[in-house]
């Protein structure tokens, strides 16, 4: 029977059926060393997600690897490039979570422009006898960046006619076909923008891609919503930019050391933070585990991934 390591624990089902399917060994409940020591010989499948990834150490380690599949649609925390250059495939679960995400990044937006959770926190605080909120922004008739018009980018374009939105997106190149504004320079886009989403891919390509510059140009009245990952972001750069009132407010799902979020982001009024929860509904995370577990028994059964990166 082939042999699965699997590196982090996702939900119970996925685990306790993956174990009753498989010969799996579990990276999280022992000494991970000692389980290679023992096993690795074995070893022919790698079970991750987009958070526990899978580093080039662990795929050298495991001569006789043959795939990686991964659930989530990020596998910038994977080292792609190690596992192809020993011919070993890796997979994701793309499409399935499209609409969470985009809906997630949509109420980022509405909430942050709307200001929903500050307005909650007011009322549970006993304020609103005290007096009102001060007025924040309108959402429809604004202008929305996309940067990253990939298959989510284009998720949250689609929900933008609903609020009779403009939308302009920066690739770094155009997409073929698309009926949005393709904007070639990033800091045009954001100067553009009242809202800049981030749905861009994580990775070196895109590491610090919204820098201070891009910061300033969406300037004092923009809000940056992020639903992609921490590292596109210069961390240390928004969090100066939201202090100092160069940046209007941000929507944040996701962060540059997650769990972990800088202390004078939890402090400022005008930022919605959210734990990484993009793809997180019952519906769609069933729909990624059983992607995954697609890919798994086609490559078992045929030798092939159905949604390989
Ligand atoms: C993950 C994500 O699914 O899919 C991705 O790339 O970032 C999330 O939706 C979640 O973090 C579980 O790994």
């Amino acid at each position: 029977m082939t042999r699965i390591l699997q590196l982090g624990p996702l939900s119970d089902r996925f685990n306790r059926g993956l174990a009753a399917e498989y010969d799996v060994l579990h990276a999280w409940e022992t000494d991970a060393d000692a389980l290679l020591d023992a096993h690795a010989q074995g070893i022919e499948i790698i079970v991750t997600s987009a958070r526990f990834g899978c580093r080039a150490s662990l795929i050298e380690r495991l001569p006789n690897l043959r795939a990686i599949v991964s659930f989530g649609v990020g596998y910038d925390a994977i080292d792609v490039a190690a596992a192809r250059a020993r011919g070993i495939p890796v997979s994701n679960t793309p499409e399935v979570l499209n609409d969470c995400v985009a809906d997630l990044a949509f109420g980022l937006v509405i909430d942050c422009a709307r200001q929903l959770s500050r307005a909650d926190r007011f009322v549970r605080a006993g304020k609103w006898p005290s007096g009102g909120l001060p007025l924040a922004t309108r959402v429809s008739g604004k202008r929305l960046g996309i940067v990253g018009l990939g298959r989510i980018g284009e998720a949250v374009a689609r929900r933008s006619s609903g609020f009779d939105m403009q939308v302009q997106y920066h690739n770094r190149r155009p997409v073929e076909s698309s009926v949005y504004g393709y904007q070639s320079c990033l800091v045009e886009l954001a100067r553009w923008s009242d809202f800049l989403v981030l749905t861009c891919p994580g990775g070196e390509a895109t590491r610090h891609l919204i820098n201070r510059e891009v910061l300033d140009a969406l300037g004092p009245e923009g809000i940056l919503i992020n639903v992609s990952r921490g590292t596109v972001v210069h961390e240390p750069a928004l969090v100066e930019a939201l202090i100092e009132g160069r940046l209007g407010g941000a929507g944040l799902d996701v962060y540059a050391q997650e769990p972990s979020v800088p202390q004078a982001l939890l402090e400022l009024p005008n930022v919605v933070l959210l734990p990484h929860i993009g793809s997180a509904t019952e519906e769609t995370r069933l729909a990624m585990e059983e992607l995954l577990l697609a890919n798994l028994r086609a490559f078992i059964e045929r030798g092939e991934l159905l949604t390989a990166v």
